[in-house]
């Protein structure tokens, strides 16, 4: 088992030592994988300037962390098919014609079109969208440079997953905490199951805790590998989190279970929450949930109880048509139970001091405030947006040292609904150039069928990747990417996570690959404005940003795994919360003044449409995968190789469909291609659609997609007003109805794959 990161006062000394393996013939470098968000640190191990073997880190803190995507790594990154010189578009879009260039060519040829973009219709009318989980080495570059041309219009896979929920935690108290699984006594997981392949470092935390007594409440509407381990689970129906809530509310404010003294000097507007918490008796939350009553009691009893507890971050209420009122109701269960920034509950890290941190790379403040509520989406879906986020520049200043921290790099982001919208002609202003950073944004949102329609408008498209990707295919020009083998790194978790960690550069980059902040460089330097970036290289880069501490970016390698600052707590005591009002926002002043609800409530389902019968998910992490990549390495594609949609035996049986059959699942925007597998976690008449499904080896251009137009969940994912969250503008993932087509010959020659696919 892992020894847990310290954290807390006792935590000393601040730095951890080194500790180094040496085996002959072997050169290791200890670095952070990047290969999903979890950064586990590793080792590698390279012969003859090449990767070829990732281990798990021999420091204690960290070791154990360590997954099979990151494993294969060296398999992954030197894939033949691996884009490694920059390809110029020389056929129509999409038509997968390309003519290799140099960077220089590239470059010129990007920064002319792009400034001609610009003089024409505006600096918003260039949009990029990005993965900061991913995409290395960019620190907040792209930003700087976009907000000095002026566009506000950044995009994010983050919109979906945690970005999102670090803007909305800020609404109520002014901070996007983190749970202290080490010291904590009640774990609660909403949909989250971290497995030994998906967030192995999180995974190994529950297990740890649950080994020392820790309890686990699981909610999730189909047994789950966590669900089997918990002290109590509820199976709630899909996208009833936020009702849930609710009924635990009601529990521990009737019976009394919350912490008044906390209530009563920290809290604004708890009568009020009252009065809206009074309108979900447990009755009608079980009917909503489809959960019993009295578990739903217990569950409530037991975190408020048993505490201090944590509800740890989860991407499921993330992607509800009631994901604001799902996270600001965890946020508030949190804040009413007395959990926030204590020891085992909800840690509020702060900032790393002597540290510049990625959000003042990105130079938020030079961005004008007319360009910034010129972001698309702001006027109607503004909580993660320059809007939203407007009212917490002073208390930012006034608790955090500094007026824009954008945590977890969502909290200044444009909707990509409407992004999509703008790309598309929809208005209200056009979108003309797109930049896609690593990230494959044709099926990492909803509605792909207009994303594609957006692209399709585009003038100018530039992709920097590892792979020719969906995205990638409907490009001006494809750029090669580093991988993280090939870069060196420093990071600041986001400025979520209190932590500093260097990972090392293990080899040279193979081909022509560039880091993204290379990218961001050149296309500064193509702009005609190279003093946005002064460092001469990234190693000048990072010496600046510890220059507080004292050291050279090579000597905070040579010394330290990690440098934190020591957590202290209650923090809000002394400055109180980073909220307009200073305290915990129960009714939010912020949401108030945008025109919504200030207090969180319950949007139901929309009737169920008779032609669409039966209600889909899409989400349960594909193991040897991260998210849309990874089918191309035939060691991970064995053990995953088709797109499964899971049902149970009932539904099956229901449906007229058998174990391995091959079906089309449609709804009102289309229909994709998936494969049955009857399994028993879930319950009836529900469909869980894997995430991000595209095959490498099928055909490239516009119309294929490689398989994307077969497979892809995003395609199913709706972003009209009922399957909306409205606040954000988050599509609602958790619950879409659809209905399951069996395939005739007739239907295969539709999609044009009856020779691709094996028809049951
Ligand atoms: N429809 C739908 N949309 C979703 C989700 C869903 O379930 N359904 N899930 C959401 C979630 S939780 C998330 S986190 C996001 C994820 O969305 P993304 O963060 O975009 O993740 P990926 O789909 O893996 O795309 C990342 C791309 O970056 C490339 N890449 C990897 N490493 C590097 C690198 O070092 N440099 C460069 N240049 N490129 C690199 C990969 O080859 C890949 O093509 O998607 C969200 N979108
Ligand atoms: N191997 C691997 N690991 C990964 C990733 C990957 O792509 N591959 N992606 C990483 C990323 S970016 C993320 S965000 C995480 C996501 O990882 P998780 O948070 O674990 O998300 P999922 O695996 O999509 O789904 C988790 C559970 O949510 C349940 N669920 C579905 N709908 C609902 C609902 O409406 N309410 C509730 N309460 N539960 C529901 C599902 O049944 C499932 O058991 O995984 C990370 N880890
Ligand atoms: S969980 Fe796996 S892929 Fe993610 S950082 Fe850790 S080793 Fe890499
Ligand atoms: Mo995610």
């Amino acid at each position: 088992m892992p020894a847990p990161i310290p954290i807390g006062e006792e935590a000393h000394p601040y730095t951890t030592p080194v500790i180094r393996d040496a085996r002959k013939g072997v050169v290791s470098k200890r670095a952070l994988c990047q290969s999903c968000d979890m950064q586990c640190a590793v080792v590698t191990e390279s012969i003859d300037g090449q990767v070829v073997r990732v281990r798990s880190s021999d420091n204690p803190i960290f070791r154990d962390h360590i997954c099979m995507k990151g494993i294969v790594t060296p398999k992954g990154f030197s894939h033949p098919d691996r884009v490694l010189y920059p390809l110029k578009r020389v056929g129509p879009r999409g038509s997968n014609q390309w003519e290799r260039v140099s960077w220089e060519e590239a470059m010129e040829d990007i920064g002319t079109r792009l400034s001609a973009i610009i003089e024409e219709h505006g600096p918003e009318a260039w949009a990029v969208s990005t993965s900061q989980w991913n995409s290395g080495t960019d620190h907040g570059l792209g930003r700087r440079i976009m907000n000095h041309v002026g566009s506000p219009n950044w995009i994010s896979g983050v919109s979906l997953c945690a970005g999102n929920t670090a803007a909305v935690n800020r609404l109520t108290y002014g901070w996007f905490p983190l749970g202290d699984f080490h010291s904590t006594k009640c774990i609660v997981l909403f949909g989250h199951n971290p497995r030994r392949h998906s967030w192995v470092m999180i995974y190994n935390y529950i297990r740890l805790a649950q080994a020392r007594g820790a309890k686990l409440i699981v909610l999730d509407p189909r047994e789950s590998s966590s669900a089997k381990r918990a002290d109590i689970y509820l199976p709630l129906k899909v996208g009833s989190d936020a009702a849930m809530m609710f009924g635990w509310l009601k529990v521990i404010i009737d019976e009394g279970l919350y912490d008044k003294a906390f209530v009563e000097k920290w809290c604004e507007g708890f009568e009020e929450l009252r009065e809206r918490v009074n309108e979900f008796p447990l009755q009608r939350v079980a009917k909503l949930t489809g959960c019993d009553p009295e578990m739903i009691a217990k569950a409530a009893r037991m975190y408020a109880t048993e505490g201090p507890s944590i509800i740890p971050w989860t991407p499921i209420t993330d992607m509800q048509r009631n994901s604001t009122s799902a996270i600001r109701l965890q946020s508030i269960l949190r804040a009413i139970c007395g959990y926030l920034d204590v020891r085992g509950g909800e840690t509020f890290h702060g900032l790393v001091s002597g540290v510049i941190n990625d959000s003042q790379i990105e130079m938020h403040h030079v961005l004008p405030r007319e360009q910034q509520m010129k972001q698309l989406g702001s006027d109607k879906h503004p909580v993660y947006t320059y809007r939203g986020q407007e009212a917490l520049r002073g208390p930012m200043k006034r608790v955090w040292g500094h007026e824009y921290i954008n945590q977890v790099v969502g909290c200044y982001m444009a909707n990509p609904p409407a992004v999509f919208k703008a790309m598309a002609g929809e208005g209200p202003y056009p979108v003309k150039a797109f930049f896609v950073i690593g990230n494959n944004p044709v099926m990492s949102y909803s509605n792909m069928n207009r994303i594609i329609k957006g692209m399709m408008k585009q003038d100018l498209i530039v992709v920097q990747d590892h792979f020719m990707t969906p995205s990638a295919q409907l490009a001006d020009y494809v750029l090669p990417g580093d991988t993280w083998h090939e870069r060196p790194w420093l990071s600041d978790l986001f400025e979520w996570i209190s932590f500093v960690r260097p990972s090392e550069q293990s080899m040279e980059p193979m081909g022509e690959a560039k880091s993204t902040w290379e990218f961001w460089k050149l296309l500064a330097n193509a702009l005609g404005k190279p003093e946005l970036v002064p460092w001469k290289d990234i190693y000048e880069f990072y010496d600046y940003r510890l220059k507080g501490l004292g050291k050279s970016f090579k000597e905070f390698c040579a010394t330290t795994d990690v440098h934190f600052e020591p957590v202290k707590y209650k923090k809000y005591e002394q400055t109180g919360f980073a909220t307009p009002s200073g305290k915990v926002e129960l009714k939010s002043s912020i949401l108030e003044n945008l025109g919504f609800d200030p207090l969180p409530y319950f949007r139901e389902d929309p009737a169920m449409p008779e032609d669409y019968p039966l209600m889909m998910f899409t989400g349960v992490r594909e193991d040897p995968y991260f998210q849309t990549s990874g089918r191309h390495i035939p060691e991970m594609r064995a053990r995953v190789p088709e797109p499964r949609a899971y049902l149970s035996e009932k539904t099956a049986r229901d449906w007229g469909v058998v174990h391995d059959e091959w079906v089309d699942v449609a709804n009102e925007l289309a229909s994709i291609r998936m494969q049955i597998e009857i399994n028993p976690s879930m319950p009836d008449d529900l469909l869980r659609i894997p995430h991000g499904w595209w095959k490498p080896e099928m055909e490239r251009g516009a119309g294929k997609l490689s398989g994307a137009i077969l497979h892809a969940d995003a395609q199913l994912c709706r972003d009209d007003p009922d399957y909306f969250d409205q606040e954000q503008g988050i599509p609602h993932l958790k619950g879409i109805p659809c209905r399951i087509n069996k395939l005739t010959t007739k239907h295969a020659e539709a999609k044009g794959t009856a020779d691709a696919i094996p028809v049951a």
